[in-house]
């Protein structure tokens, strides 16, 4: 089994950390693979950012079901191009949002996201509507650490488990859920400095794309993500 994990965004030392928490994340035996694309935005955290980082994303997927990778990542937690990719290739396509949330409703009755600008705090409550887990969602959080300074900022890591120690403290919540690929390294260590669950979206949804794949489910080609009508463009 092949997974192809992308970071949408231009940032090669984010796309190597992203590629050994993918890595981790699977069985022995699954090959995991991430790619970034060669221009675009080097962190992605507007609405700008996305619109311009999804064409390339959109090519990297049918580039890569061309040459049978068995499911697909988005390794970005605005999930960009999420619905479009699954549109043009039959192999389940797993956004890290959408994974990480999902993930943490087995884990606890309330969650709380710590992403990284308050500018994208709307976004993520409009995917957590999406994706039906808004219910679950007991607040949603920002760093105030542009994603490009998560690897720079010496204080970053501490930054981030406090702002998950107010989080948890101000919406009365039961686990965390780190609202950038970025973030994906800190898991562990903040899980065991605050004592509940903190998921990854980047571990969550390579683990999800291989239980998908394992299951021999694929996504459905009947109406929505059908393959899109054929025709020109000009
Ligand atoms: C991410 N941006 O996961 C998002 C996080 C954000 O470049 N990788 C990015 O701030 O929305």
């Amino acid at each position: 089994m092949r997974i192809l994990v992308i970071n949408p965004n231009t940032t090669a030392s984010m796309t190597a950390l992203i590629e050994g928490c993918a890595r981790a994340a699977v069985s022995p035996g699954v090959t995991v693979d991430a790619v970034n694309p060669p221009s675009g935005p080097v962190s992605i955290e507007s609405h700008f950012d996305e619109a311009i980082a999804i064409p390339h994303l959109l090519e990297t997927v049918r580039a890569g079901a061309e040459a049978g990778y068995d499911a697909f990542v988005i390794a970005c937690f605005g999930d960009p191009g999420l619905l479009a990719a699954r549109e043009i290739t039959e192999a389940p396509v797993v956004g890290i949002a959408e994974a990480a949330m999902r993930t943490a409703t087995y884990l606890a009755r309330g969650f709380s996201v710590v992403t990284t600008l308050s500018r994208v705090i709307g976004h993520t409550w409009d995917l957590a509507h999406e994706y039906g887990v808004a219910g679950r969602c007991a607040g949603i959080h920002a760093c105030e650490i542009p994603v490009i300074e998560l690897e720079t900022d010496p204080l970053a890591r501490a930054t981030i488990t406090e702002a998950c120690r107010s989080a948890l403290e101000s919406d009365g919540s039961e686990a965390v859920v780190l609202g950038c690929a970025g973030m994906a390294d800190l898991c562990a260590h903040i899980s065991a400095e605050l004592g509940v669950p903190v998921v990854d979206g980047v571990a969550a949804a390579t683990a999800e794309a291989e239980k998908l794949v394992r299951l021999g489910l694929a996504t459905s080609k009947r109406n929505e993500f059908a393959t899109p009508p054929v025709k020109a463009f000009v």
